[in-house]
């Protein structure tokens, strides 16, 4: 029987205080796993362990800058300590800047690779000795529409997300013979507040016009939700998908295979 089971699993969700990254942990944790996630802010961790509290999780939240090497050493030692070794690491913490390539400084596209496309590599880096002597881990990435496709102001992230697909693919090429599956996530245009932005209003009321353009682009005809990625990481964080590696499961309503809908 196909197990989607996490039960006696240690999960990392990093970025895991809201968005995307708090969905995916209330489902690791629905599914069995003992979590742990991390952010950088103290208000947002308060109010995120209060958050899964009230979902009848007991979370263990980390301050921790995913860009910190050390401090990331100690949060994985931490959680080592308190949970048990890490079987689930997701690379959820993200930012993006939304400004025109010509125009954008370089310290803003390096903030962008360090935290979207650096980071991955060094909590990967954290926590695959561990996997490798558990024998078994599950490594899930969270790329990006971005992975595959451009556009205007994203260049920096654009870059970085197309890096993750590779380092997804090459750590499920280095690691797979130590039992240790490396997948990614490709969300579309999900409803968070980093795309809070594409979504404003405008000042007569009106929609944002890029939100108009992202429902003709999509199949499904709206934005995602983060609950459209809770069942795609639970299934790649589950011994279901064991012989899934080196995959990016988009989860786009339909985005990367369509034209678009005539105006
Ligand atoms: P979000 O709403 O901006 O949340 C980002 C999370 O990451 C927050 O918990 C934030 O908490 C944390 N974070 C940011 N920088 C960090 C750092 N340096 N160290 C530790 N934590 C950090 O973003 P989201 O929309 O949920 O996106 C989550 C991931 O999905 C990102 O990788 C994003 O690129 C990707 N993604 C998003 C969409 C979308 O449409 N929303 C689509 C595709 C992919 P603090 O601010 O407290 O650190
Ligand atoms: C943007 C958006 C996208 C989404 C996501 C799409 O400005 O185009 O923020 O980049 O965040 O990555 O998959």
């Amino acid at each position: 029987m196909t197990d989607f089971s996490l039960k006696g699993r240690v999960a990392l969700v990093t970025g895991g205080s809201y968005g995307i990254g708090f969905a995916i942990g209330k489902a690791l944790a629905e599914a069995g796993a003992r979590l742990a996630f991390n952010c950088r802010s103290q208000a947002h961790l308060e109010q995120a362990l209060r958050d899964y509290e009230a979902l009848g999780i007991e979370a263990q939240g980390y301050i921790c800058d995913v860009t910190d090497e050390d401090g990331v050493g100690k949060m994985v030692a931490d959680i080592g300590q308190k949970l048990g070794t890490i079987d689930i690491l997701v690379n959820n913490a993200g930012i993006i800047k939304r400004i025109p390539m010509h125009e954008m400084k370089v310290e803003e596209y390096q903030q962008v690779i360090d935290i979207d496309l650096v980071a991955p590599f060094i909590v990967s880096k954290a926590v695959l000795p561990g996997m490798m002597r558990l024998g078994h881990g599950k490594i899930i990435n969270i790329c990006s529409m971005m992975s595959e496709l451009g556009r205007e102001t994203v260049s920096a992230y654009a870059a970085a997300k197309g890096g993750l697909k590779m380092l997804t693919r090459n750590m499920a090429s280095e690691y797979g013979a130590y039992n240790i599956q490396c997948n990614a996530i490709g969300p579309g245009y999900i409803a968070t507040p980093q795309t809070a932005p594409l979504r404003e209003r405008q000042a007569d009321g009106s929609r944002h016009p890029f939100d108009a353009f992202i429902v003709a682009k999509t199949p499904a005809a709206r934005w995602g939700t983060t609950a459209d990625l809770e069942g795609p990481a639970v299934f790649l964080a589950s011994s279901a998908s064991d012989f899934v590696n080196g995959h990016v499961l988009y989860v786009d309503g339909g985005i990367l295979a369509y034209i678009g809908k005539q105006p």
